[in-house]
């Protein structure tokens, strides 16, 4: 019992001695680390890892500042999502709310500078919607001289700005609403493509919906110049000129007097509704004028009745057996087509013109 009893002493000095001595160990081990693929972990290991909170909110800080990706670098590049990770290396609500209030107040663009940021209105370098242009003479009076495409939002207009082209010559100001340069784009098109515009710069059509906008939110004159085949420069202005919305099939209620070197037999076509080969709405109940032309225009009646009989150009005619002279400016025609369609009037009818070219500026 005696000798059970000192063994019992001796295992008990040797936990105490060793307990002791492992400190002096782990200072050895730091000294001499053991090296090669033989070692065990090391008992000493995690002794200069504590897990206190003190230590958790240092290693977060320093996470958050140089470990992980910095806000301010979250910031720069605008990234929302970026932006809820860097959140969530925060590990207390101290932190956290450190690191929101950063990253609002400085990393992150505050709302107002993403609002400058996604204006549109920067390609026009207009800072608010408000100063948009909301026709070419507006763009001319700012100074812009140059022919050439610009953006503008006509007065209640419901949708996005949009792009034209403005005509500086003539006294400038001119917004350009259709355009003939060649044959590559085909003008025999239905009622919502004229409605909403279609082309390019060298051939184009606004659009009814964009042109009812237009000389609806100030009194407007008309231009249109024309190439004949043979090269001569002919133009004409009309004093007004004014298109009603689609709920009147884009009427065109407004025509005034004219002047310049070619004809006038546009007047026909004033009080007219639109048309297009998909919507006859011209006076016409033999046939469809729009559907006849072969383009979308304000087809009048005036000579319907004298299908079958003379027309005013022989080119003019779409079939061999009805010569339909619906109107004599059909400046939406086939350019340059086997029948001529595309003409226009100067005491007696021009066909096949080279170019045209149809824009409006205020009259006032
Ligand atoms: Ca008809």
């Amino acid at each position: 019992m005696k000798r059970k009893m000192l063994f019992q002493l001796f295992f008990l000095e040797v936990i105490i001695i060793g307990t002791v001595q492992a400190g002096k160990l782990c200072d050895f081990a730091e000294k001499f680390p053991c090296k090669g693929s033989h070692c065990l972990p090391s008992p000493c290991k995690g002794k200069g890892i504590t897990t206190t909170t003190e230590d958790i909110l240092t290693s977060s800080t320093a996470q958050t500042s140089e470990d992980m990706p910095s806000t301010e670098a979250v910031g720069s590049t605008n990234n929302p999502p970026a932006y809820s990770s860097g959140k969530g290396v925060s590990t207390t609500t101290e932190d956290i709310l450190t690191s929101s209030t950063a990253q609002t107040s400085e990393d992150i663009p505050s709302t107002e500078a993403v609002g400058s940021t996604y204006n549109p209105l920067e390609a026009v370098g207009s800072p608010t919607v408000e100063s948009l242009y909301t026709d070419c003479q507006e763009v001319y009076d700012a100074g812009h001289t140059q022919d050439g495409v610009y953006t503008i939002m006509p007065t209640g207009w419901p949708g996005s700005p949009f792009n034209v082209s403005c005509n500086m010559e003539n006294g400038g100001g001119w917004t350009v609403f259709q355009r003939r340069t060649d044959g590559s784009t085909s003008f025999y098109q239905n009622w919502t493509a004229y409605k909403e515009g279609f082309g390019d710069s060298r051939n184009l059509w606004l659009g009814n919906e964009k042109l009812h906008y237009l000389t609806n939110q100030r009194n407007y004159k008309l231009r249109f110049d024309i190439t004949t085949s043979s090269g001569s420069a002919k133009y004409a202005e009309y004093t007004k000129f004014q298109i009603e919305s689609e709920s009147s099939n884009y009427t065109m209620n407004k025509l005034g007097s004219r002047s310049g070197n070619t004809g006038d037999q546009l007047s026909y076509n004033k009080g007219q509704q639109f048309s297009t080969h998909d919507r006859d709405n011209d006076g016409c109940v033999s046939f469809n004028c729009a559907e006849k032309h072969r383009s979308g225009w304000w087809h009048s009646d005036s000579w319907c009745s004298s299908c079958n009989s003379n027309s005013y150009c022989y080119n003019f005619q779409y079939s061999s057996k009805c010569k339909s002279t619906c109107t004599t400016e059909n400046l939406n025609g086939v350019y340059n087509g086997g029948n001529g369609e595309m003409i226009f009037s100067h005491y007696h009818t021009y066909c096949n013109v080279q170019f045209v070219e149809m824009k409006i500026r205020p009259s006032s």
